[in-house]
């Protein structure tokens, strides 16, 4: 169809349409490449993935010990009954699973798993593999790669990686030093010591620049928790001015904050037991004004600090915000928070990532985001036929093609379509 859209309901299908056919570029996801075997997939990892389990704890007298205890196939019985069989399952987590069940094609109506796990049990992996990406429509993602973690790091040194999994470089316990992480990296044969001193920063940014030469991240990534404050008297400050920023800008790579996450409100959740607070981003504004070079990817937990973070992006173009990241990852708020950024920054923002931990969520969160995102850009091409302006369907194309994989892309290195 060329030309502009004759009708608003014309013009939501080929937004619709447009935002579809592009593959995308998913920038935070806990997936690994497929030699690593450390990928979560099938019915029983996404009936426990931890949101379901939170939710589970809601409507169960089942204690977390409990449940905890049980093997992983009577916990995702247990989450199945409860929010699926004995409850309407409403909530996205669980709207998402039925999704997942009825793109592979297997009836979401059923009360049972019994379709789920025969698929699942008999499936083989590589071909599901290639199915998720199909019916996803992702076509590369980035993961998320903790060089400190037992089970993956030494796995960087042989195992074959596929290039559809660029890495980024976690650096949580790094930042949020601790005499274990200098005993770690002293182990490891970088002259570390607690208390960090000047030479301690500079063996720091040997380690990331032996990580990144192992990696090749295309960014290097911190979740930081509501209270993180810069400039400050600490550590945390001085790793990340003497040696995280430094090491990013040597190797040109974006530093991706995902701010606002209080860790283990509720430490029986395990996983489920974290929570959100409200953030500052004068923070961040200071650190892109201090840190000009310095390319930063910012995603924050909170909905009330969205507008500020749209502020702060306008005033700061080395600020890229991205994704609606965790708690904000539910269709009202994927909504809302995409027409904000696009009302005040046009294109230039990434709208989404699915942060997915179980390869299937790869399914629903991107096709419900996807629907989401779409609606809110349909909005803003009304807005501009409203003022008499007319949409070029080419131009509806561009900018879905600019959200949804090349905004990303150019920003993290990787090749735009
Ligand atoms: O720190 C992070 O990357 C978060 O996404 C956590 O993994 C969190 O537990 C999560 O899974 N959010 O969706
Ligand atoms: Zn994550």
């Amino acid at each position: 169809m060329l030309g502009y859209a004759e009708s608003m309901s014309d013009l939501s299908l080929v937004v619709r349409e447009a935002v579809d056919a592009i593959p995308i570029l998913d920038i935070h996801t806990h997936l690994y490449h497929p030699s690593f075997g450390m990928t979560l997939w099938g019915i029983d990892e996404l009936l426990t993935y931890h949101y379901l389990v939170a939710e589970t704890m809601r409507f169960s007298d089942i204690t977390p010990e409990t449940f905890f205890a049980m093997p992983k196939r009577m916990q995702a019985d247990t989450v199945w009954d409860a929010l699926f069989v004995r409850n309407t399952p409403v909530s996205e987590a669980t709207v998402g699973v039925l999704t997942v069940l009825s793109s592979l094609g297997l009836d979401p109506n059923r009360r049972d798993l019994t379709e789920a796990r025969e698929y699942y049990d008999h499936v083989n992996p590589a071909e599901h593999l290639e199915r998720v990406f199909a019916l996803s429509g992702v076509r590369s993602l980035v993961m998320t790669n903790d060089p400190l973690h037992p089970v993956e790091a030494p796995l960087w040194q042989s195992a074959e990686r596929d290039p559809r999994f660029h890495a980024a470089l976690r650096i949580d316990p790094i930042l949020n030093w601790t005499p274990d992480v200098a005993a770690h990296l002293h182990e490891k044969g970088y002259s570390v010591y607690d208390p960090l001193d000047h030479h301690g920063l500079e063996e720091v940014q040997r380690f990331f620049a032996d990580w990144i030469k192992t990696m090749s991240p295309r960014y290097m990534a911190v979740s930081l928790p509501p209270s993180f404050d810069y400039p400050e008297d600490s550590i945390r400050a001085r790793i990340l001015k003497e040696a995280v920023l430094p090491a990013c800008h040597a190797h040109g790579l974006p530093f991706a904050m995902m701010i606002g996450v209080r860790k283990q409100v509720n430490p029986r959740l395990a996983d489920a037991g974290d929570s959100v607070g409200l953030s500052d981003m004068a923070v961040v504004e200071r650190l892109c004004e201090e840190f000009p070079e310095n390319k930063f990817l910012l995603t924050v937990l909170a909905r009330e600090n969205q507008h500020a973070l749209c502020v702060a992006a306008r005033k700061f173009a080395n600020l890229l915000p991205f994704g609606c990241w965790w708690f904000m990852n539910n269709p009202l708020l994927v909504e809302e928070t995409t027409r904000m950024r696009l009302e005040m920054l046009g294109t230039s923002f990434v709208p989404q990532h699915s942060d997915a931990r179980v390869l299937d969520q790869l399914i629903y969160k991107w096709q419900h985001s996807r629907r989401d995102i779409a609606t809110a850009m349909t909005s803003r091409y009304e807005a501009l036929e409203r003022a008499g302006r007319r949409v070029e369907v080419s131009e509806i194309r561009a900018d879905a093609k600019r959200l949804m994989h090349d905004n990303a892309a150019s920003w993290i290195g990787a090749p735009s379509l």
